[in-house]
């Protein structure tokens, strides 16, 4: 939208959101927009808020605010660390507001900034020149025109602070938000050191700071995020999220700052260090807890006699829907309108799907979000919708990054009754070491009795290009899986575009229902990682099911766990004790 005419007036409105914008009126167009080659850019300006910087239709900065930013991200660090910093490298940050912030701290021996598009620098220096004021002068700071990704992996041990001031995980700071870059900036601090990043405004972005949080937490040994409001940046509370280089860092951050506050002797008109911007309880909490996703898994008694069909599923899809405050995508996937056995139904919700299948008289559910996810009204919901007394539920943390032990740990196994609305106490699945799990007596498909199996994958650091692409996640999912695992499918693989795309942090979804189950995978381009739900009623090779998927999308590690399905008569420990997780390294 970005440039429009009310009347006589020029408006601006902001194109980040598909639902939601901003807008303000505009006296001159300073710098039409221009394609640098790597965006595009173009100032404006305003008689509130002075010039504006836009790169591919988002605010950057305005005259009248860019101090609050500014101040926080270059002063928040410098003054947060226990010595006084020297070095310092500043990725993106054109237009010079930051490196002017760090330049007034005189222990601060040198500056180098790496943007990667000069055209950003040359404008901004000619048209707003308040907000580079002093810093091209400055014998300290070296501009470097390039690639931050790359030049940070000469600097192994080199800086004390590294802030990254780059526009949204799209366009050309993709490959600013993924872990391999995360580990060269943690590469590149001094013990002690910190690195903050831009990560997007907690409402509104309700994906980016916890995706960010968590990759920094892989990397980094603590992670804080510092919360402020700017009128720039729309959508109220905004977040920088900072690691450290060393444990307890950031526990003395508050005492350090007041300190080197004092000390340092210049007076700032945003940041304070009796300021602790600490980001709200609530946000501070999903940053805890939040996932990339979770799952609840459930396995309900149908009443005896009671087969439902594809209408009434549908039905139970869009309760649960209502339920765990999801909008329903396009209308259910099944092949089979009676959904006789094993035949699935699907589905799609604004993040990823929720999923149907009966055995026998076990109805087999999956509520897969990749948010937060009221996991009992997903319960209590479908009990009631299918008028059973309990289920069997299995509630998983997907995508966490976290280290397999520790997903174990939040992997919870437990039966849930409707009648008293209680949980028993919850089991986890057992530990495997990936050898034992990929080789041929593995157990899991022996169990006699057992009616389905699921194996769930998360994949980490896939090829871009690949999980990108609908046609290559379709192939994958409609030939090459069925192809070497020998299970059947039942129609084409589907993968429709809701405009997950445009949420710009998921990707493609893909559903190829099977013969007696289906498999549902997600794609995260943001995170690089892919999920997978796997339902079958007949065993399968998983050496190959698993190896061959993740070098078909070039990943590099898999938390995997299998889950024996549909046997509601097994006693709960029975259940954990034939539910496994393992982790799987690329060869
Ligand atoms: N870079 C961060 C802009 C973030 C805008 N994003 C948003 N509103 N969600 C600013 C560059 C200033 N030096």
């Amino acid at each position: 939208m970005a440039l429009v005419k009310k009347g006589k007036d020029l408006w601006f409105f902001e194109d980040l959101y598909t639902d939601t914008t901003y807008g303000f009126k505009v006296s001159r167009v300073v710098v039409p927009e221009v394609d640098t080659g790597f965006q595009k850019l173009m100032i404006l300006e305003t008689d509130r808020f002075g010039r504006v910087l836009v790169l591919d239709g988002i605010v950057q900065l305005t005259e009248e605010d860019e101090g609050i930013y500014h101040e926080w991200i270059a002063h928040w660090p410098l003054f947060s660390l226990r010595k006084p910093a020297r070095h310092v490298l500043i990725i993106g940050g054109g237009d010079c507001g930051v490196a002017r912030e760090v330049l007034r701290h005189r222990s601060v021996e040198k500056v180098t900034m790496v943007e990667i598009d000069r055209m950003v620098c040359d404008l901004c220096r000619r048209h707003m020149p308040s907000v580079c004021e002093g810093v091209y002068e400055d014998p300290r700071f070296r501009l470097i025109i390039g690639d931050g990704a790359e030049v940070i992996r000469q600097m192994k041990g080199k800086c004390d602070v590294i802030v990254i001031d780059s526009t949204d995980p799209i366009g050309p700071a993709q490959s600013l938000f993924n872990t391999d870059f995360y580990q060269s900036v943690y590469d590149a601090l001094t013990d002690g050191g910190i690195t903050i990043h831009q990560t997007g405004a907690l409402i509104l972005q309700p994906f980016e700071a916890p995706g960010s949080w968590r990759q920094i937490e892989r990397s980094f040994d603590d992670v804080r995020v510092v919360q402020f409001a700017n009128i720039s940046y729309m959508g109220g509370p905004f977040s920088l999220t900072a690691g450290s280089k060393g444990k307890g860092v950031f526990k003395n951050a508050g005492h350090n700052a007041l300190k080197a506050y004092k000390r340092a002797g210049f007076k700032t008109s945003w940041y304070s260090p009796h300021i602790s911007a600490v980001p709200y309880p609530e946000f501070q909490s999903r940053l805890e807890k939040d996932k990339y996703g979770e799952e609840i898994v459930m396995d309900v008694d149908l009443p005896a006699g009671s087969a439902p069909g594809a209408a009434h599923v549908a039905k139970w899809a869009s309760r649960t829907c209502q339920a765990i405050k999801m909008k329903a995508f396009g209308e259910p996937t099944y092949a089979d309108p009676k959904l006789g056995e094993g035949s699935t139904l699907v589905q799609y919700v604004e993040t990823s799907a929720i999923n149907y299948r009966r055995y026998g008289r076990v109805a087999a559910l999956n509520c897969f979000t990749c948010a937060y996810l009221p996991v009992e009204d997903a319960i209590r919901s479908s009990l009631d919708y299918f008028k059973s007394g309990k289920a069997l539920c299995w509630h998983l943390p997907r995508g966490s990054f976290a280290d397999v032990r520790k997903i174990r740990k939040n992997t919870r196994i437990f039966e849930y009754d409707r009648a008293s609305g209680k949980a028993s106490p919850a089991l986890s699945p057992r530990l495997a070491d990936s050898a034992e799990a990929l080789a041929p007596g593995f157990p899991f498909f022996k169990e006699r009795g057992a009616a389905e199996f699921e194996l769930i994958m998360d994949i980490y650091d896939c090829e871009y290009d690949k999980i990108s692409s609908s046609p290559a996640v379709a192939r994958w999912a409609g030939v090459e899986f069925p192809a070497l695992t020998g299970l059947k499918t039942v129609g084409k693989a589907d993968a429709p575009d809701f405009g997950h795309a445009k949420k710009k942090t998921a990707g493609p979804s893909v559903v190829q229902l099977l013969k007696g189950g289906s498999n549902i995978s997600h794609y995260s381009v943001n995170w690089l990682m892919i999920v997978v739900n796997v339902v079958a009623n007949q065993e399968f090779d998983l050496e190959k099911a698993i190896r061959r998927t993740m070098k078909y999308f070039k990943g590099k590690y898999a938390v995997c766990w299998l889950l024996p399905r549909g046997n509601t008569g097994w006693p709960l420990k029975k259940v954990a004790d034939n539910t496994y997780i393992f982790a799987v390294e690329s060869k």
